[in-house]
């Protein structure tokens, strides 16, 4: 796709969006003929593009924009937030396997996901743990039976947990980017038993990937 537009785009000016085509027509017609979840996904992203790619026309035929910024712009959407994904991750009192937890408690995500904290059952929080994100990385805190969403545009590591149920070990580990190596800080800060035990276990998941 970048490779058609980047075609169209070197060869004058974007032609392919008129802007009084029914493009959602299109869509359906397609989602008809694949039957996919993932194509709609795709095709969703693909209209946001579309919606996009008419605007700096505009913005083109005004003489606003240079060729190679168009190209930039176009890239740096298909690259980013076209394909973010948002992650569920459910505040529990209970899994097969513990009490008080979050489920999934280990999640590998890109730069630009979303994280959505679920208050599945009540008197959970998500929170960060001092000295356990990464350097520049924005610490956040949710409040008891909250669901918040959180935006993770920082790569490295970063330890959550549930404030009223932290000693209990109600903690969870998101990597985020490609991460080659857990900082050597990150379980020297003051950890109970139960905590420190679960990180390890979350960390053992990241490095057997
Ligand atoms: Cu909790």
């Amino acid at each position: 796709m970048l490779i058609l537009m980047n075609w169209r785009i070197s060869n004058g000016v974007p032609s392919f969006v008129r802007r009084d085509y029914p493009s959602h027509t299109f869509n359906w017609y397609l989602q008809y003929l694949f039957n996919s979840p993932q194509i709609n996904h795709a095709l969703h992203a693909c209209a946001v593009l579309g919606l996009l790619e008419a605007k700096l026309t505009q913005l083109w035929e005004l003489k606003m924009i240079h060729k190679l910024s168009l190209a930039a712009a176009l890239s740096t959407l298909i690259a980013g937030s076209a394909f973010a994904e948002v992650h569920e991750v459910q505040m529990l009192n209970k899994t097969d396997d513990s009490r008080m937890a979050f489920d999934p408690a280990f999640l590998q995500i890109s730069e630009g996901d979303t994280v959505k904290f679920l208050a599945s059952d009540k008197g959970h929080n998500a929170e960060t743990i001092k000295g356990m994100i990464p350097k520049n990385a924005t610490h956040f805190a949710g409040k008891i039976n909250e669901e918040i969403e959180v935006k993770f545009d920082t790569t490295g590591i970063y330890g959550i947990k549930c404030k009223p149920h932290f000693a209990m070990g109600m903690v969870m580990t998101i990597a985020v980017g490609s991460v080659d190596e857990i900082p050597d800080t990150f379980l020297e800060g003051r950890l109970s038993k139960n905590a420190e035990k679960r990180f390890k276990a979350q960390i053992e998941s990241l490095q057997s990937q």
